[in-house]
Parts: C-alpha cells; sequence; structure tokens
C-alpha cells in the first residue's frame, strides 16, 4: 500500500466557492457595476438590467438585459414603476434561470426613476425563492431631487417601506451624505461612493469565499441572517495596535445613518497579519459590544494573511436595525445624528 494520499477524492469537487453576481438595475445601479467591475472583484459576474437601450450599449458590462422590449422599446420607463413591473414579471423566469447558480446576488439601483426603483424589490423577492442570498443595495437621491418632486419622493418611500418590509441584508447608501465631497465633479462624487461599495462587497465576499481559522462562510451569514431581522454591512481598515480606533472607524463611515433596536446583533469577521492576537481580537469585540449597547448575538470570526501585514480589517454585518430607519432618513432636514445613535 502506498502512503501517497490519493490525488483528488470524490468529494474534493464541493469545494468551489460560491458564485457571486453584482446586478445593476436601471441607469445608476449599471453604471455602479460599471464602476464595480473597474475597481476589480475577481470571480464575481456582472449582469447590467435596463429598459433604456442606449445606456445599456454604453455599459461596458459583461452581460446585458434589455427589459420590456415590447411595452417600452428601448427608450426607458420616464419614471413608470408599473409598466416596468408588467416588463418584469414577463423577463422572471429567464432572468431568474440566468442568475439560477449565483448563491450571492448584490442587487444595485439607485431609487426615484421607474426601471431600479420597480425592479429592486421585485427581484429581491423572486430570488428569496431561490437558494440564493439576495443583497438589495440602494442609493437614495439627494434631498433637493426629493423635495422639488413629489411623484419621485413618492417612489422612494414606496420602494424603501418594500424593501424594509423584506427584512435582510440591506445596504444603503445615501446621495446627502455625500455633500462633503460637493467641490468634486459629480460622476467622481459618484465614483467615490462607489469605491465605498466596492470595500463593501470586496470585504463580504472575501469573508465568506475565503476558509479561516475561525470560519465564516455563506452557511453561517445565511444563519445569522435568518435571526438578525434587518441588517446591514460595514467594514473599515485600522493599523493593528489600535482596535478600538478600527471599530469606531468602521461603524462611523457609513454613508447611511441607522438606528438599533434594544437588542441588535452582530456578525464580525476581523482580518488581519500573522501578528493577529487574541488580545486584539477581544478589544476589538469589547468595543463593538460597546458601540452596539450590549447585543443580543455577537457571532465572530477571524482569519490571518500574512500579507496584510499590520492592517486589520474589520468587516461586520449588523442586524435589529431599527423598522423605518431608512424611511426616516428620507425626511427633510438637517442630517441626523450620531452614526448608529440609539
Ligand atoms: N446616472 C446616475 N444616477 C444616479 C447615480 N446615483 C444616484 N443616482 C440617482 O438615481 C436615481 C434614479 O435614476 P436612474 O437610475 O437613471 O433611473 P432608472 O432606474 O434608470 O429609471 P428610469 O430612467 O426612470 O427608467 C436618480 O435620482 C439619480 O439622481 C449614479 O451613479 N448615476
Ligand atoms: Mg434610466
Amino acid at each position: 500500500m502506498s502512503g501517497e494520499p490519493r490525488a483528488v477524492e470524490g468529494w474534493a469537487s464541493l469545494a468551489t466557492t460560491p458564485s457571486v453576481a453584482v446586478v445593476g438595475l436601471g441607469g445608476a445601479g449599471s453604471e455602479a457595476v460599471q464602476d464595480l467591475v473597474g475597481l476589480g472583484i475577481p470571480g464575481v459576474r456582472a449582469v447590467a438590467i435596463n429598459t433604456d437601450v442606449k445606456h445599456l450599449l454604453k455599459m461596458g458590462v459583461e452581460e446585458r438585459i434589455l427589459l420590456g422590449q415590447r411595452e417600452l422599446r428601448g427608450r426607458g420607463s420616464g419614471g413608470d414603476r408599473a409598466v416596468v413591473l408588467r416588463a418584469a414579471e414577463d423577463a422572471k423566469e429567464e432572468v431568474l434561470r440566468r442568475l439560477g447558480r449565483c448563491e450571492l446576488v448584490f442587487l444595485l439601483a439607485g431609487l426615484g426613476g421607474g426601471t431600479g426603483s420597480a425592479l429592486l424589490p421585485f427581484f429581491s423577492q423572486a430570488l428569496r425563492e431561490t437558494e440564493a442570498l439576495a443583497v438589495p443595495v440602494v442609493f437614495l437621491p439627494f434631498q433637493v431631487e426629493l423635495d422639488a418632486n413629489s411623484g419621485r419622493r413618492e417612489n422612494v418611500e414606496a420602494t424603501v417601506a418594500e424593501l424594509e418590509e423584506m427584512g435582510g441584508l440591506l445596504l444603503v447608501l445615501a446621495n446627502e451624505k455625500l455633500r462633503r465631497f460637493e467641490s468634486l465633479p459629480i460622476h467622481r462624487v459618484f465614483q467615490v461612493r462607489n469605491a465605498y461599495l466596492h470595500s463593501l462587497v470586496a470585504s463580504l465576499v472575501d469573508m465568506i469565499e475565503n476558509p479561516s481559522q475561525l470560519n465564516v462562510d455563506l452557511a453561517s451569514l445565511k444563519n445569522h441572517l435568518r435571526e438578525a431581522g434587518l441588517s446591514t454591512l460595514v467594514t473599515g481598515e485600522y493599523h493593528i495596535s489600535e482596535p478600538e480606533r478600527l471599530v469606531h472607524q468602521a461603524l462611523s463611515d457609513t454613508l447611511l445613518d441607522f438606528h438599533l433596536t434594544e437588542r441588535p446583533s452582530a456578525l464580525v469577521h476581523l482580518d488581519g497579519g500573522s501578528n493577529l492576537t487574541l488580545r486584539t481580537l477581544d478589544r476589538v469585540l469589547r468595543t463593538m459590544r460597546q458601540r452596539l449597547g450590549d447585543p443580543e448575538r455577537l457571532v465572530f470570526g477571524t482569519r490571518v494573511r500574512p500579507e496584510a501585514r499590520d492592517v486589520v480589517r474589520l468587516t461586520a454585518v449588523v442586524g435589529g436595525l431599527k423598522p423605518r430607519t431608512v424611511h426616516d432618513a428620507l425626511k427633510p432636514g438637517p442630517p441626523r445624528g450620531p452614526l448608529f445613535a440609539h
């Protein structure tokens, strides 16, 4: 008998990493997908879906789908959610078939138009009927856009309400929070936001795709979300010597202020170099506990990547957002209080 292990065991073929897609819905969503592709997320499928043929043709995205050819003749929806929903019903099977083998699907849209606002809740719901984990990502319009057009505000509020009702992981990036970059050209401002989104998507994908010492995979994420209610994702990086600052940075650098219920929950993943110790992990978890007001559940994982050297990255899925927390952020008036305030 040879001492050599068999080259490939039968079960080894199960060791594929989860397949991930980023799907842009409507103009803003498709442009964001194009930026994410430009910034690079290895192995992720990129798809753009729109009702506007000219916009779709401009997108340098691997897979493009024109919706509602018959009803809209490629001219966009002009803000009409109802017509987009009818077209989506007809295209549902085809889109799900195309995304069928993906296990984690980010769906991106700017709210306020007809296409993205209608398709985001529609496909988030449709994907829930499959094995995939759908993560809706919304860009909230600038306050001036909402104030100038009550139809647009209603459109946005309706979509937000549907997404909040669905629960699960929801990423909300409010354009209003980009005002600190207001001297930049507008397209650059959107690129800054998309770079931030890229760091969120890349850190979540990395967390579930690569095995860790204390592992968090897609199954643990799904389990966590089943209990956690409406949740969001935060990420941050900091020097290993200051774990408290790392937590502060991750929780403060979001583009929306979320308000938490009394008993939130968190799934925390820490990834750092070979000097990442249990003491550092402890300090991060203790600070997380304080900042979140003693969460009901705190699940954690860690991974050592020698190339990370002195930088530690924190990725956290924070659950237990107050119902209507996003809806409240749409109210007119100055930006509200501290991030993650109770
Ligand atoms: N073009 C663009 N618009 C953005 C971006 N981020 C947010 N928006 C806003 O996204 C909202 C929706 O616009 P679109 O994406 O063009 O709308 P749509 O989903 O294509 O819907 P229709 O054009 O009405 O069919 C608007 O309020 C924009 O101001 C972005 O990166 N690019
Ligand atoms: Mg459009």
